[in-house]
């Protein structure tokens, strides 16, 4: 079976509600499948009253649960937004529509950069939204000893202080990192290796949060985190300014997330619409202001403030330790059967 089928016969299993009910079939109407916390309600507004064009907004908090619905619910959606790794999966398997850079004058402001990535050489098939990267926030007046990496997350100190995003290929790819291995380095070998530093790990983790970590941290109900970058940066904002932010010493994730048009998507055109529109700096800064990762608009962070601008979460040194992850094929379902296994224990 291959990863797509494992995952298509999962969501086929647990979703009891079919979601075509709940998307938008009109003409004037796009249906957006997005990261949770990621699109500012500005933003749809603004496209709304330029182009009559409404946009359903679904959220996910995780590119495993898009797939599944995704592959599950027929030709629905008009736009998604996978990170790098999906993207060169769901372009293997033939499942996205080609962008036409013809309707995309906007595509100019992108950080030349991002037009070589490895998962889509020339953004034939998606347009990068916002790139991050996964890391360490702790409160300074809670943890006293400074935290330098996943192994001191997760060296029993903070049992039942710790927040992590819910998300099986980051968490093998932190134990990985400790065990000095790629995070692409994903075997039967290397996963059973994983097993058992998991198995002392997971139960010092509190709370799963991939929505908003941030709130656990802020409230006090948590102590350290490891989480997404632009969490990260709204807990360096805040004004307490007891949030510190560290990339692990281990070496961390760096992600890209794009927007990408599903093969029979009912409103393609709408969808290049919406992709031209966020790629205009002014609207694009909305975006940043909202959600602070590091924006891939080369324009739109020239316009940035400079408390943004210098975000030490938003925007990492040019030589921090940061690897891609690669589509690992049906190892992928793998690493979801371990991950669930040992959570659930
Ligand atoms: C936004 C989530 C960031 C996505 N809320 C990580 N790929």
């Amino acid at each position: 079976m291959t990863w797509f089928a494992k995952i298509v016969a999962a969501a086929v299993a647990v979703c009891s509600v079919g979601i075509a009910s709940t998307v938008a079939k009109a003409a004037d109407q796009l249906n957006l499948f997005a990261w949770s916390e990621y699109v500012p309600q500005s933003v749809l507004d603004g496209f709304k009253k330029e182009t009559g064009i409404i946009v359903n907004y679904e959220a996910y908090d995780s590119n495993e649960t898009m797939l599944g619905k995704l592959l599950d619910s027929g030709a629905k959606y008009d736009l998604i937004q996978p990170s790098e790794y999906v993207v060169e999966a769901l372009i293997k398997e033939g499942k996205l529509m080609p962008i036409d850079h013809a309707k995309l004058p906007n595509l100019k402001h992108l950080d030349p950069a991002f037009m070589k990535m490895s998962h889509d050489p020339g953004l034939k098939f998606s347009v990068p939204w916002m790139s991050g990267t996964v890391g360490i926030v702790y409160n300074t007046e809670k943890v006293k000893e400074p935290i330098k990496g996943f192994k001191d997350v997760f060296s029993g100190k903070y049992k039942g202080r710790i927040v992590a995003v819910d998300d099986s290929r980051e968490i093998i790819s932190w134990v990985l990192a400790t065990q000095g291995k790629n995070c692409n380095d994903i075997t039967d070998a290397t996963l059973e290796g994983v097993r058992p530093v998991l198995k002392n790990w997971l139960p010092q983790i509190k709370l799963y949060d991939s929505d908003s970590p941030k709130t656990a941290l802020l409230n006090g109900d948590v102590d350290v985190g490891v989480v997404w970058s632009g969490e990260g940066a709204t807990l360096l904002n805040d004004e307490s300014k007891k949030f510190k932010w560290l990339l692990p010493e281990e070496g961390a994730h760096r992600f890209i997330d794009n927007l990408a048009i599903p093969k029979g998507a009912p409103h393609a055109d709408a969808a290049h619409k919406f992709i031209d529109y966020i790629l205009r700096p002014e609207v694009s800064v909305l975006i940043s202001e909202d959600f602070p990762y590091t924006n891939p608009n080369l324009d739109a962070r020239k316009k940035l403030d400079d408390k943004a601008r210098t975000n030490a979460a938003s925007y990492p040194a040019d030589d921090a330790k940061l690897e891609l992850f690669k589509d690992i094929g049906a190892m992928g379902s793998k690493v979801d059967e371990v991950f669930t296994a040992v959570k659930g224990q």
